[in-house]
């Protein structure tokens, strides 16, 4: 099941859902040391199975970082890092941006610190706006 007509980039939607606070400290804490050490032998030598979502956790670091490598600061998406990144990956969720000024938007309302980047942080609030989108999206269209 895969939603296509999600609203655009531009939709207010996702604004309504960008300033819901993921308390990422008070999880941080729980995620100790040996868990990172497991996750990254396991994403290296395959040595231990990893579930579906720790397998989707681990696609969304190694799908940010391979867009997020290419110019300038390698930890933060540019504008056009970011562009190319929802035309590859997201595209059947959000079609294609294809006008500077939906990149220029689209960054001002993720740029949460003011910076004219994506972080990584800045970048999970988007795809966990686009997940919450989507899952709206299903459960509405189960109720029908
Ligand atoms: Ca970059
Ligand atoms: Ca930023």
């Amino acid at each position: 099941m895969v939603p296509r007509c999600l609203p655009p980039p531009k939709h207010p939607v996702y604004k309504s859902h960008l300033f819901f606070s993921l308390t990422l400290h008070s999880l941080s804490h729980k995620i100790t040391s040996s868990t990172l050490l497991h996750c990254s032998t396991t994403a290296t030598e395959h040595q231990v199975k990893m579930s579906d979502l720790e397998n989707s956790i681990a696609t969304i670091i190694e799908v940010f970082h391979k867009y997020s490598e290419k110019e300038g600061d390698k930890h933060k998406l540019k504008k056009s890092e970011l562009r190319d990144l929802i035309n590859s990956e997201l595209s059947s969720f959000l079609g294609h941006i294809k006008d500077q000024a939906t990149v220029d938007s689209l960054m001002e309302s993720l740029d949460a610190d003011g910076d004219s980047e994506c972080d990584f942080q800045e970048f999970m609030t988007f795809i966990t706006m686009v997940t919450i989108c989507c899952h709206e999206f299903c459960e509405h269209h189960e109720d029908e």
